[in-house]
């Protein structure tokens, strides 16, 4: 790593990086998926066929986001955004602690829990209601409102998946942090950065199924691990 010039960095984050700030993950331990079924709150058929419930859950989680701040590792990356020219950062998150962190350049694969949209319209706008004063919302024009994420059988914003796909052409560096990889297509991002040629980093607290594929494994929680990863690469470039 030494001898690489560091010009063009991606990183993809998940929900791991979110851990040290007291946002849940989905597959660790006290994951969201260890108490609730991702078909009864994560799929279009779920809000079909119980909104109240669906928006009770996120309704629950908006909460718990509006109380966390962004850490160490949020506010290591959002200085890397301001150090190199080139860096693109995806996350599969849809918190603002990234953004609230600082960081300008971001690819939110997966939505924003504060955005919601019109079912009949298809129209997203900004809404930091907590707790929303009605359940399930409504638009002006009558129809539900959904929050503007995606769910399991959904696809990703196409503009936002080309985005992710340009930045890893050229890459040099590619930082995964916080994620357990079993997603698509968020977790073919890397595996797509090292097929053309770009240092792979893992920073896990766990194996996961990217590992294999790494240059570089580094097993601890990302807010103590990010800074230091930032300041041996400062060094190299
Ligand atoms: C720490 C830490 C610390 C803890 N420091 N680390 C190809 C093959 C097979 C299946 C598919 C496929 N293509 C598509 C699919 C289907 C599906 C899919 O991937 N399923 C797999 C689970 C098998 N994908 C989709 O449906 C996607 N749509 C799509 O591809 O459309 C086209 C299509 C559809 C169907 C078939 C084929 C094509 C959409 C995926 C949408 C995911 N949505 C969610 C919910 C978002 C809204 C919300 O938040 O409410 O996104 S699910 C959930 O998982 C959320 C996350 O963004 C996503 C990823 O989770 P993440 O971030 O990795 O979190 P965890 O909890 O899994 O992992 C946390 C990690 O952190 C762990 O590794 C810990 O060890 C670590 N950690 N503390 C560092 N302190």
């Amino acid at each position: 790593m030494a001898e690489r010039s560091l010009d063009s960095i991606v990183v993809l984050t998940g929900a791991g990086i979110s851990t040290e700030s007291g946002v849940p993950t989905f597959r660790g331990e006290d994951g969201l998926w260890r108490q609730y079924r991702a078909q009864e709150l994560a799929t279009p058929g779920a809000f079909h066929r119980n909104p109240t419930l669906v928006w009770e859950w996120y309704d629950w989680r908006r909460g718990l986001i509006a109380g966390c701040e962004p850490n160490a590792a949020h506010h290591t990356l959002a200085e890397m955004d301001r150090y190199c020219q080139d860096f693109v950062l995806i996350t599969q998150n849809v918190d603002d602690l990234h953004q609230r962190a600082g960081s300008r350049r971001v690819v939110q694969l997966h939505g924003n829990i504060w955005q919601v949209r019109c079912v009949a319209e298809s129209t997203a706008f900004e809404n930091h209601d907590v707790p929303l004063p009605q359940i399930p919302p409504t638009c002006s024009c009558g129809a539900l409102l959904r929050p503007h994420v995606v769910w399991f059988g959904e696809s990703l914003d196409p503009d936002m998946l080309t985005t992710a796909y340009q930045a890893v052409e050229g890459c040099q560096l590619m930082l995964v942090v916080g994620t357990s990889a079993v997603v698509q297509p968020a977790a073919s991002v890397p595996v797509m950065a090292k097929d053309r040629g770009a240092y792979l980093i893992e920073v896990n607290v766990e194996r996961t199924p990217l590992s294999p594929w790494a240059d570089e494994v580094i097993l601890g929680p990302a807010a103590e691990e990010l800074p230091k990863l930032w300041a041996r690469l400062k060094e190299a470039m």
